[in-house]
């Protein structure tokens, strides 16, 4: 069975809707590990899986991702985690005050290692920023990201719904269908 190395539920708990449909069983380790701070989102999730290759059974993947705003240069980017931790989506609405333009977009890179072998699936979003935090739903900067083609944010719809169009579900679509091709399942 393959393992999703994460910290984090939500991630997980999105994963397991999409595994779910596609047929195929995923099992979580709940696991923090450390990342280098570096600018890009492929270096860090490939960092990280190496890191992991001596303490967790193979095949496993990870999940990075980041959210790039536009007129803001790219931050938070590799630093998405520390930013929601710190100054939040208040701290970002905040920052965005009074400008226009809100075009962002989310990244999500899988990185899956079998035996020592590491393989990458990447998957975009773009979208928004809204202008006041809506919904309930998700996680992290779910409520502040509304995605091209829709009226609500993330935190406004369902994990199925969401995962009809993330970031995420884009990545492991590329995974999944991996998995498919190569273990014959
Ligand atoms: P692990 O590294 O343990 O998997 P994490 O929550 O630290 O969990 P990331 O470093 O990938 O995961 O996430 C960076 C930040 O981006 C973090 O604050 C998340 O809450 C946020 N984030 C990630 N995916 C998101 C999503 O689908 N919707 C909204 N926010 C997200
Ligand atoms: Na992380």
């Amino acid at each position: 069975m393959f393992k999703f190395v994460t910290s984090n539920k939500h991630k997980f708990e999105e994963i397991k809707e999409l595994g779910t449909r596609y047929g195929i069983d995923i099992e979580w380790v709940n696991m923090k590990y450390e990342e280098i701070q570096e600018e890009s989102t492929e270096k860090i999730s490939y960092d990280s899986c190496k890191k992991l290759i001596n303490l967790v059974d193979s095949p496993f993947f990870i999940d990075d991702t980041g959210l790039y705003i536009e007129s803001l240069n790219g931050f938070p980017g590799p630093y998405s985690s520390y930013v929601s931790k710190t100054i939040g989506n208040y701290g970002i609405l905040k920052l965005m005050n009074g400008i226009e333009k809100r075009s962002a977009y989310f990244v999500t890179v899988i990185s899956l290692n079998e035996g020592g072998k590491i393989t990458q699936f990447t998957g975009k979003v773009i979208g928004e920023i809204s202008k006041e935090i809506r919904g309930k739903n998700g996680f992290g900067y779910d409520p502040i990201f509304i995605p091209n083609g829709s009226e609500r944010t993330f935190a406004e719809m369902e994990t199925s719904e969401k995962n009809m169009v993330s970031h995420r579900s884009m990545a492991f679509k590329g995974l999944f269908s991996y998995i498919k091709e190569n273990y014959n399942k």
